[in-house]
């Protein structure tokens, strides 16, 4: 950590390469790519991470610094709000008298590097030789997590040879038309978003030294700095800029006061303890939530990448926003919010930083009447969550999109994907075994799983057959659109119901005041509860008792059955090869459905069918969502199938790593980094949360020499270490009261001054 560092040290990776992500040269159509790859963000700004164009590079698309929450629709008439780009802050010229400085760059020079370690994002860039001055110019940015309002950009330029006059403009780039200015100063700018009736403000600060003493700038205007000087052979130029955004949820004439508050403290802190403080915030996210894989460097790579974006995905502050499907790096999805978050991501929240969880949660308590609203309009009781949500909770998914053929197609998943509202209770319950956070069970936790309960007891209904049945859905598999009965949506109906129902007895039992004044506010009395539970028990599960199999819906058996190997190699998703149409006629599968279901509910999957479901289901599935490849590597492991598990594991590294998935331009896939995780911890380690202590049933790969890993439960920090060569496993309680840790069904006693220690428990 630089505490009083040089800029030298600033400027200097990490040594250890294992926490770098480097990329050299320059490739105009790839540079979307980096600029996604290398994105920073502290779950309140988030900065794509290509090059400034004064560094001597094109861009692919224009800058992004994204502000979470600030959402506008781009349309008076559009119901699909976008989040709002601010106005690119890294806006830099290095200018010759007669033009850019960086006119002929050296592209070989051209070198990124994310230090996953300190959450900065570093680049250099070299002039060719036969340019009139032979600069070598390094630059760092980061987006503080220790203060998220502030931004900081730091530039050095290293004068090699050549004499010449050198201009440095400092400016803000344009910003978005859907934002109006308000005020311009000279140390601040503010806007308005046209629609939503959000304001944004950014108050800046620059400064420059050549060889250590401080220029004052040559002009000066509302956020530009402008400083000339002679550059000569072994000058050191020095430049420093520090941005405060803040973001209002309504119009305020004030809207810049706290900006300019924001950008005070960081100045008193200077750009050394700025860095500082930075870093001890990652310090203490790396201690919580590293990784360690010995034996496979891709694997370890992967899950540093993953930590480090879910890291800086999300504000543990505030309740208002939720991690988007693209988090905070890229315009896909528009900053959306989908069941990415709590089936894919909160886990990781939950085990290793409970405040961001709770906040993820409160969001989705927050939009809760926005919830009632969408299922009241339908004609259901109970909340029916936004399949994609942004800042009310209202849904947003467009009604139409453009689809391969280039036809307009319609999207119906934002009236029928219902099983997101299963998926917010899932998340709620998953956080209270996690946490026994009794405060946010009693306050808001328990609301949602009540209401969602309701939901799906009005959703069911019950036919002549004497079973409810849930019509005219779309499940995780997306590729089949009005199905009856998907196994996954209706598995997890009568999963919340039960959990409706549980979480009224707690309630009952443990704070009788709080359910007497809540069921009163929800009208929820003893005949409603009874008829919970009969539709608890009779919604139809799909499940042939003969064959094992769940059906993914009722006459998915009857479609045709395409042989999914003799499309092995095709780059293009199997809803694109067979066209729409015949997709849905078919038994090809967009992403884990039935299989999905098995990693959430394995215990709905009697006497080994969890393996006879994944063997029907995996080689149907055509992977055409980002999230598959994780679902089903978690599901592989949990099987005990390491050497599956692990190929899926790469393969959805890959998807942001290694270019073989579709472009990432759009943004990162959060959800498939956050499957990383879950197949490491979830999966190779084998971790259940049960109501009486935490579980582990190890399966590590065969190049897994090791793998060690913290999760926090209930109050306590646990760390676990499986090693392949003693096929063991060890469980150290770091700080908390003792606990229970199950292996192999059978119960330890877990202490401070006794780690569990066993061997050959990892077959
Ligand atoms: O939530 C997913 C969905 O399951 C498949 N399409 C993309 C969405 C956002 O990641």
């Amino acid at each position: 950590m630089i505490v009083s560092g040089t800029m030298e040290q600033a400027l200097t990776p990490t040594a250890d390469p294992a926490w770098l992500l480097r990329e050299t040269g320059y490739e105009l159509l790839r540079e979307s790519t980096f600029e996604t790859r290398f994105a920073i963000s502290n779950g309140f700004l988030g900065v794509r991470g290509g090059l400034a164009t004064h560094l001597g590079a094109c861009r692919a698309v224009p800058p992004r610094t994204y502000v979470a929450g600030l959402f506008d629709t781009p349309t008076p008439d559009s119901a699909v709000p976008e989040l709002v780009p601010a106005a690119d802050w890294l806006e830099v010229r290095i200018l010759l008298p007669d033009g850019p400085l960086m006119r002929h760059p050296d592209r070989a020079s051209r070198g990124l590097t994310l230090d996953l370690k300190r959450g900065v994002l570093l680049a250099e860039s070299r002039q060719t030789s036969n340019a009139p001055l032979d600069v070598r110019v390094r630059s760092l940015r980061l987006v503080s997590l220790d203060a998220r309002a502030v931004g900081m950009q730091m530039i050095e330029l290293d004068i090699e040879t050549g004499v010449s006059d050198l201009t440095l403009e400092a400016t803000f780039g344009p910003t978005d038309f859907e934002l109006a200015p308000e005020r311009a100063e000279l140390d601040l700018r503010a806007w308005r978003t046209w629609r939503s009736a959000r304001s944004l403000a950014i108050a800046a600060a620059a400064a420059l030294q050549v060889d250590g003493m401080e220029r004052q700038p040559t002009e000066r205007g509302d956020l530009t700095w402008s400083w000339t000087w002679t550059a000569s052979p072994g000058q050191v130029v020095s430049f420093q800029r520090i941005v405060a955004v803040t973001r209002h949820h309504s119009l305020d004439v004030h809207s810049g006061s706290r900006a300019r508050k924001e950008l005070a403290a960081a100045r008193a802190l200077g750009w050394r303890g700025l860095i500082a403080r930075h870093e001890a915030a990652w310090a203490e996210r790396w201690r919580s939530s590293d990784v360690r894989i010995e034996g496979d460097t891709a694997a370890q790579a992967a899950l540093r990448f993953a930590a480090y974006h879910l890291n800086g995905a999300v504000n543990p502050a505030d309740p208002h926003v939720s991690v988007a499907a693209r988090a905070l790096t890229g315009d896909d999805y528009r900053g959306h919010v989908f069941w990415d978050t709590e089936i894919f991501l909160l886990p990781f929240y939950s085990l290793t930083w409970p405040e961001a969880a709770r906040a993820l949660l409160m969001y989705r308590f927050r939009t809760l009447p926005a919830a009632r609203a969408k299922a009241a309009a339908m004609g259901w009781r109970g909340a029916l969550y936004a399949w994609e949500s942004a800042d009310t909770g209202a849904e947003v998914t467009p009604e139409q999109t453009v689809g391969p053929d280039r036809k307009i197609l319609d999207i119906l998943c934002g009236s029928q994907e219902q099983h997101i509202s299963a998926d917010v209770a899932y998340g709620v319950w998953q956080y209270w075994q996690a946490t026994e956070d009794e405060a946010f069970l009693r306050e808001a936790g328990a609301e949602i799983i009540l209401e969602t309960a309701r939901f799906w007891a009005s959703r069911a209904a019950l036919e002549p057959d004497g079973l409810r049945h849930i019509r005219t859905v779309i499940g995780p598999d997306e590729y089949h659109e009005g199905v009856d009965d998907n196994a996954y949506t209706n598995g997890m109906a009568r999963w919340t119901i039960a959990r409706g129902l549980e979480v009224a007895a707690l309630l009952q039992e443990r704070w009788p005041e709080t359910w007497a004044c809540l069921s009163q506010r929800l009208g929820l009395d003893g005949p409603e509860l009874g008829q919970w539970q009969e539709a608890g028990r009779t919604i139809a599960t799909g499940f042939d008792p003969v064959t094992g199999l769940f059906e993914q819906f009722g006459g998915f058996s009857t479609l045709e059955d395409v042989d999914l190997k003799a499309y092995a190699g095709r780059s293009v998703p199997m809803d694109v090869v067979l066209g729409r149409e015949r997709t849905q006629r078919t038994q090809v599968i967009k992403q884990a459905d039935v299989v999905a279901l098995l990693v959430l509910l394995p215990e709905t999957f009697p006497d080994g069918t969890g393996v006879t479901n994944f063997d029907h289901y995996e080689p149907r599935c055509g992977h055409g969502s980002s999230l598959s490849r994780a679902m089903h590597g978690l599901a592989a492991a949990r099987l005990g199938r390491a050497e599956t598990a692990l190929r899926y594991f790469h393969q959805s590294a890959a998807i942001d790593l290694a270019d073989t998935h579709v472009a990432i331009g759009g943004g990162i896939h959060i959800a498939a980094l956050g499957g990383l995780w879950l197949t490491a911890i979830f999966g190779f380690a084998g971790l259940s949360l049960r109501p009486d202590g935490v579980a582990f049933d190890p399966h590590l790969p065969a190049a897994w020499r090791s793998l060690e890993f913290r999760v926090q439960w209930r109050g306590r920090q646990l760390s676990v270490t499986l090693d392949q060569a003693t096929q063991g496993l060890r469980v150290s309680l770091e700080s908390g009261p003792p606990l229970t840790v199950f292996v192999g069904g059978i119960k330890h006693a877990v202490s401070g001054a006794a780690p569990l220690r066993l061997e050959g428990v990892g077959g």
